[in-house]
């Protein structure tokens, strides 16, 4: 054995903390290092899952247009809206909305529109106003009319409905039916045919009214006549017209859900131009409430045609529940006018329809037909 100096223990020493100074900084670059590549690696993922979580949302969109969100719109309660409302946010048919004319024609429009949802849930419960409801439908154009951008439609549609003091009913009806109509992809025109004056109530006259005065406008084919107070629970219920005259509401809330009767053909029902005209279109002469739905019937039976209806899941209705209007009471001579359809229905009809113009006023949602119509003719005097 042998003894080290005290001079070459400190030489040593020194050696040995300079080399550990040296692995230490190196650990601290390897560290650095390590930690830039960690900090890029971070960002890149991050942005990437940005991206796909953008991709995924706008898949989720497209999915509720091409009507796969049948349970969002059942069990939401304002989501008849809210199919709208995601309808129009939605990237994809957004910019169709937009799109410069494209050269090319555009193909008919499907048979069954893919952004269709089914069934709806319709309340009538939540606060409407005007305001809301034109928020709600950017694209129909002044009057209430609307063209799907991105298709040809077969029909052109005049949609009517008759009309004196329902302001309320009418602001759920837009607020359910626009944004309805547009995923039926349906080229329409709305039409209010407001009766003025406080004479007794003529539904079927105005009808006609709307008939004519909506062809100034446009070359209608189809015609549908609403009541205001009717709202389709099922967005498959296609609002245009059909190879027979057509009845919509089949299966309304009020009556349990099922026909009243097997003629019945009140609340909404549409006839192209040439059913109508075949028909002489509708009575004019039927003042207060009730028949005219039952003349219209018969006239389409009586000229050989037959009605068509919808599958009775399909065609429900809920009515906005409602006293009986003034000067709208029950017609005291509608049982015996509806035994007479065969010998009066050519002589009234369009063919005999006279009524003045008052005004036309065009709404974003809607044009506004005000009209005087006259009053029934005074009764034959029981002596
Ligand atoms: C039923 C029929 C309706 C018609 C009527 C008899 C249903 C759902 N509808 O309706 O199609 O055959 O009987 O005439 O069964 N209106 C006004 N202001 C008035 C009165 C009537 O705007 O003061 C309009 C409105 O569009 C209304 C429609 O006429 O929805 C029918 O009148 P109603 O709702 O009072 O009659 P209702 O529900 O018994
Ligand atoms: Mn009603």
């Amino acid at each position: 054995m042998h003894q080290v100096g005290p001079g070459r223990q400190a030489m040593t020493r020194l050696m040995l903390g300079r080399t550990l100074e040296r692995i230490c900084k190196a650990v601290l670059l390897l560290c650095l290092i390590h930690f830039l590549i960690m900090m890029i690696l971070y960002f890149d993922v991050y942005s990437q899952r940005f991206d796909l979580f953008r991709r995924n949302g706008s898949r989720t969109n497209t999915n509720v247009s091409a009507g796969t969100a049948h349970h969002y719109f059942l069990y939401n309660v304002t989501r008849a809206n809210a199919t709208a409302a995601c309808l129009t946010t939605s990237p994809s048919p957004q910019p169709e909305d937009q799109q410069t004319p494209s050269p090319k024609p555009l193909p008919p429009c499907p048979e069954s529109p893919p952004g269709l949802v089914g069934r709806l849930l319709i309340e009538f419960s939540s606060l409407m106003t005007m305001e809301r409801v034109q928020k709600e439908n950017p694209n129909v154009t002044n009057g209430g009319r609307y063209t799907p951008p991105d298709c040809r439609a077969r029909w052109k549609v005049a949609i009517i409905i008759p009309f004196r003091h329902r302001e309320n009913h009418l602001k759920y009806w837009l607020h359910y039916l626009h944004p309805i109509l547009r995923r039926q992809k349906i080229d329409y025109g709305l039409y209010i045919i407001n009766q003025l004056g406080e004479e007794t109530f003529n539904r079927a006259k105005l009808l006609n009214v709307g008939y004519s005065e909506a062809l100034k406008d446009s070359e209608y084919d189809c015609f549908i006549f609403s009541d205001v107070d009717l709202i389709p629970m099922d967005d498959r219920n296609i609002y245009h017209c059909y190879d027979q005259p057509r009845h919509f509401a089949i299966a309304m809330d009020k009556f349990g859900f099922r026909l009243p009767y097997a003629g019945y053909f009140g609340g909404v029902s549409g006839l192209s131009k040439k059913q109508f005209l075949k028909i002489n279109g509708f009575p004019n002469e039927y003042w207060g409430w009730g028949g005219e739905d039952d003349d219209i019937y018969n006239r389409i039976t009586l000229n050989g045609m037959k009605v068509s209806r919808p599958d009775v899941r399909i065609g429900r209705y809920r009515m906005i529940k409602h006293e009986r209007d003034k000067h709208n009471e029950p017609n005291p001579q509608r049982f015996n006018k509806i035994q007479n359809t065969k010998n009066t229905m050519r002589k009234d009809g369009i063919s005999s329809l006279s009524y003045r113009l008052v005004h036309v006023r065009r709404f974003p949602l809607y044009t506004n037909i005000s009209v005087e119509i006259g009053k029934p003719p005074p009764r034959p005097f029981k002596g």
